[in-house]
């Protein structure tokens, strides 16, 4: 297994212009973008995360290990995002209401694409109604809701709600993740799959709508 802890260490520490270039480095030695991305970026906001929950980070040092997260990201997209002759499906995504975090979702979105999906991407606090605005816009084959926080997961549950109140829940399956979210969640609410990760959500996808 290659050795990522050099990039991990500039995400966690917000270091811009070395992960662009550790990320390019690994691109270069002839990595796979799929696996610098799940050994090396990944892990990195772990461990942020551990940080923050210890105490050691705040708001400030998890935005800039978000940003820097995001420049090695950029780096990988255009190799994990070949654009497909004709939509496979399409999905509407988007982060729930009350909910900031998008780096899960966008990685969930950048799959899908590379899988050949259509995706419209509402962004992050997306209200119900929102959604169900663009059930009735975009005609999607799915919903995808991320929720990174266990005081936003009811709003996946709301949206389900207010699908089922605009007559529109039969039309649409809909995805739930984000790491608070569960199997047993998923079933109790009422949606149709969950996944953990981003690759899951897309074999999901497809296994519903074979192409
Ligand atoms: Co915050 N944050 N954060 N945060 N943040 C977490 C989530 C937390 C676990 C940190 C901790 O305490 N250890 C904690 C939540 C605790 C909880 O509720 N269980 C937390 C908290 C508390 C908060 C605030 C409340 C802090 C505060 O203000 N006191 C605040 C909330 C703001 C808000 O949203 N209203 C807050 C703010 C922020 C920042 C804005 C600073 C920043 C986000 C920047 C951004 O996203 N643009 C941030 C960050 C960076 C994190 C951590 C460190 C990293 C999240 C991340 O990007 N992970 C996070 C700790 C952690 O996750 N370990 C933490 C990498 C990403 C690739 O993984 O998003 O899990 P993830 O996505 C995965 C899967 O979950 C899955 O696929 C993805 C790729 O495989 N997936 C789906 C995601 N969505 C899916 C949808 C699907 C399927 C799969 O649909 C079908």
């Amino acid at each position: 297994m290659a050795d990522y802890s050099a990039l991990q260490q500039a995400v966690i520490s917000g270091k811009v212009a070395q992960v662009k270039e550790l990320t390019q480095q690994a691109l270069n030695e002839g990595r796979n973008p799929q696996e610098v991305l799940d050994q090396g970026l990944i892990p990195a906001m772990d461990i942020v995360g551990e940080k923050f929950s210890c105490h050691e980070f705040y708001i400030p040092e998890m935005l800039i290990a978000a940003r820097a997260m995001q420049a090695g990201i950029g780096l990988l997209k255009p190799l994990l995002v070949q654009a497909g002759s004709k939509p496979r499906g399409k999905v509407v995504i988007g982060t729930v209401k009350g909910d900031l975090h998008d780096i899960g979702k966008n990685l969930v979105a950048l799959m899908l694409q590379g899988s050949g999906f259509e995706v419209v991407d509402l962004g992050a606090d997306v209200k119900p109604e929102r959604f169900v605005d663009a059930v009735k816009t975009n005609q999607p084959h799915f919903i995808m809701m991320s929720a990174l926080l266990t005081t936003t997961m009811l709003a996946m549950k709301d949206t389900v709600e207010a699908l089922k109140a605009a007559n529109l829940r039969s039309q649409v399956k809909v995805a739930v993740g984000g790491a608070p979210v569960t199997q047993r969640f998923c079933e109790e609410i009422g949606a149709d799959f969950y996944s953990a990760n981003a690759t899951g959500a897309v074999t999901k996808a497809k296994e519903l709508l074979p192409a």
